[in-house]
């Protein structure tokens, strides 16, 4: 049995069937852990999801941002953008299905066995793991509550509170917990998040770093595998710390990491004779604006 890691799928299938095909994943043996982001902006994110589905026995899943969104959209709350790409799940026959495995999701998966956490974005410096785990359960239980769920898919949009604080209650409390898991690149020490800036590590606004750096992080001691953050391209040299979103649907690939032995693996979208014709600069520049 083997367990590995796949960065944003982002609606690209193509990659991720190179990917398993490359390993020789056997569902029935084998663990694939999501990082989230598995749709949108992408040309297959029906057909992924579907993909998912059908090996959802095999894996373990955290949101993404765009994951969430398009919770938001199948239920109604929050209207598609141009560069959305999600139209055709929320026409498909099977779109219940698919959106109610996609919310019994959760946005942040700990092996304890290994000592590895699974995230979309990362865990703030502040957080124990006690604490992470305990806010991200606030969050799962409310995307799996019918009551809760429409109160939080509209109140989760938003940058403020830019900061955590335990008093915090209801659908902000609620907000702030998602936007560090999901959506944080750049904070100060204490937390304060910049979810503005989206380029690489060293493009921090001053006074905040990548959420990854800070020596006081009470997330030392633990193995944590992240996507979200194309502009790294995979590296970072934190240690303990996996960059796993290589930029698949912005014309870099797809990685897929071993979780045991850190090997890793990569396949561009096009590395089946392509599935979408390659965007023109004009259309990656409109796409990347709106990511
Ligand atoms: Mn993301």
């Amino acid at each position: 049995m083997a367990v590995y890691a796949v960065g944003d799928l982002q609606g690209c299938l193509e990659p991720l069937k190179c990917l398993l095909e490359r390993v020789r994943f056997d569902p029935a043996q084998d663990k694939l852990w999501l990082v989230g982001d598995l749709v949108n902006r992408g040309p297959q994110s029906l057909e992924t999801l579907r993909f998912l589905y059908g090996m959802r026995e095999s894996l373990v899943c955290v949101l993404g941002n765009h994951d969430l969104h398009l919770l938001a959209a199948g239920h109604n709350i929050e209207r598609l953008k141009k560069s959305d790409t999600l139209r055709e799940i929320l026409d498909a026959p099977d779109r219940v299905e698919l959106l109610d495995w996609l919310r019994s999701q959760k946005l942040l998966h700990h092996d304890a066995e290994r000592n590895v956490v699974l995230v979309h974005a990362g865990i703030p410096p502040q957080w124990s793991l006690k604490k992470a785990l305990r806010y991200a359960a606030e969050v799962e239980a409310a995307l799996r509550d019918d009551s809760l769920l429409p109160l939080f898919l509209d109140g989760m949009y938003g940058n403020e509170p830019n900061k955590w604080d335990s008093a915090l209650h209801g659908v902000t409390r609620l907000r702030v917990i998602t936007n560090y898991f999901t959506r944080m690149r750049f904070c100060t020490a204490d937390g304060k998040l910049d979810l503005k800036g989206k380029e690489g590590a060293n493009t921090a606004p001053r006074g905040y770093a990548p959420w990854f750096s800070y020596k006081e992080r009470r997330t030392q001691d633990l193995k944590i595998i992240f996507g979200h953050w194309a502009a790294l391209e995979g590296q970072c040299d934190e240690p303990g710390i996996f960059a796993l979103d290589t930029g698949c649907v912005w014309g870099g690939a797809m990685t897929l990491m071993n979780v045991d032995t850190g090997e890793r693996l990569t396949c561009k979208c096009d590395a089946q004779g392509g599935v979408a014709p390659p965007p023109t600069l004009a259309e990656r520049f409109r796409a990347w604006l709106y990511r």
